[in-house]
């Protein structure tokens, strides 16, 4: 078999990816690890860019965004109980959306369904060769049976473990990590949000966030040590936890219930320098990790594509090799500085285990600035809606 640009991850990069080279007319095969059904069932991301969601408009597949999706004018922060509202809109004129991953990548997937373009899910053995020459070939195995792909390029859109990364020389690689000493211990749950926006909460029991996925559905997380496993989490005991992080008001409105889903995730900072190898090329998180705390994992990916996209486009539309050249250090550039705003907004809202009294008296120092200057309610406003892709 052969295709112009082989994606390697059926995720939110990938998929959209592939839909953006669809739509330009440049074929495209995706390989994905696992079922259709396995990768809808990962809950992870909440909260779109107003960025990424004019791209994922630009994608042709917008429509439930905008019919589901809840957009939101600005976040709370919840200060040892002291609230404070950023305004997002007010500040600058920009909005966010809370639209699950899931719900992204449902779209993206009937999306390619109705395109025709080829998805090979449930491919086993992925491997990358001559990525280094004009010649780049990947074998897989699929119902036993092994195949080989050949193309003119490869996306490595196959997240932090996936084998695109892994298949780089470790000579031609650099990598960056902080690996932070908490996980978020995750919910989801059928009742109503306990209020009409996010509320990110720093409490010295630990960070907590409140968030959603519609009026009938919300999101929930606390943060627990590295090594905490699930299992020793009741929704009792989770409830009780919220509750002690949130102010008294909030607390109180909480409407609880049975999770749907639980789960603990990691953080960590994570930056692979350079994103080309020839003709493979990294993007989304088999590129970068970023703490979910500022909410740009997903929307990282989306701005990577969109701009490996373009280049793409750009090869093929005009045999000119200025985008794919100028990729890594185009991205690269965005992708730091949404790990500083990620890394600083980690670093102000949980308490770290060396926490000592002049770091805590740092913490509040951050959050009385933010509450007390526009200029500083701004910066925030403008990294967590996203900055210009
Ligand atoms: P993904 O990991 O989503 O997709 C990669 C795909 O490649 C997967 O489907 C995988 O099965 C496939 N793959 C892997 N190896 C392969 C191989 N060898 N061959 C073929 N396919 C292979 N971001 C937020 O903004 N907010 C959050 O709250 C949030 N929570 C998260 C919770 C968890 C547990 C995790 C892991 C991430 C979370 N993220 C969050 C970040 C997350 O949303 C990512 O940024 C987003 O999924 C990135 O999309 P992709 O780059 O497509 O990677
Ligand atoms: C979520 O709803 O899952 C979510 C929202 C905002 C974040 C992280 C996760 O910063």
């Amino acid at each position: 078999m052969r295709t112009k640009v082989a994606i390697i991850g059926a995720g939110p990069a990938g998929l959209l990816l592939g839909r953006l080279l669809d739509k330009a007319g440049v074929e495209t095969v995706i390989l994905e690890r696992r079922s259709r059904e396995y990768v809808l069932g990962r809950i992870r991301a909440g909260v779109l860019e107003q960025g990424t969601a004019e791209l994922l408009d630009k994608a042709g597949v917008g429509e439930r965004l905008h019919a589901d999706g809840l957009v939101h004018d600005g976040v709370e922060f919840c200060f040892d109980g002291d609230r404070h509202r950023f305004d997002f809109h007010a500040l600058i004129g920009k909005t966010v959306t809370v639209y699950g991953q899931t719900e992204v990548t449902r779209d993206l997937m009937q999306a390619r369904d109705t395109s025709g373009a080829t998805t090979i899910y449930e491919a086993e053995h992925v491997s990358l060769h001559d990525f280094d020459g004009d010649r780049p070939r990947v074998h897989y195995v699929k119902d036993g049976v092994e195949h080989e792909l050949a193309c003119d390029f490869i996306a490595g859109c196959d997240g932090y473990h996936g084998v695109s990364r892994a298949s780089v020389p470790e000579a031609a690689i650099r990598t960056f990590e902080r690996v932070y000493p908490f996980g978020w211990l995750g919910i989801l749950v059928d009742r109503p949000p306990v209020a009409e926006e996010l509320i990110y909460a720093h409490h010295e029991r630990g960070f907590a966030l409140c968030s959603m996925r519609s009026h009938t559905r919300s999101r929930y997380y606390v943060q627990v040590p590295a090594n905490e496993r699930v299992e020793e989490w009741t929704d009792d005991r989770f409830w009780d936890e919220l509750r002690r992080r949130l102010d008294a008001d909030t607390a109180d409105n909480l409407v609880t219930g049975p999770s749907i889903e639980k789960s603990i995730a990691p953080l960590r900072s994570f930056v692979a320098e350079p994103l080309r190898f020839g003709r493979l090329f990294l993007a989304g998180d088999a590129a970068h990790i970023v703490p979910p705390t500022g909410a740009k994992g997903l929307n990282l990916a989306a701005s990577d594509v969109c701009a490996l996209a373009e280049a793409l486009i750009e090869f093929y539309a005009e045999h000119s090799p200025a985008g794919i050249d100028g990729y890594s250090t185009r991205v690269l550039s965005r992708i730091w500085k949404a790990e500083r705003f990620s890394w600083w907004m980690t670093s102000i809202l949980h308490t770290f285990p060396d926490t000592d009294s002049f770091s805590r008296r740092i913490q509040r120092a951050e959050f009385e600035y933010l509450r007390g200057s526009e200029a500083a309610a701004r910066s925030l406003a403008e990294n967590y809606t996203g900055l210009p892709i």
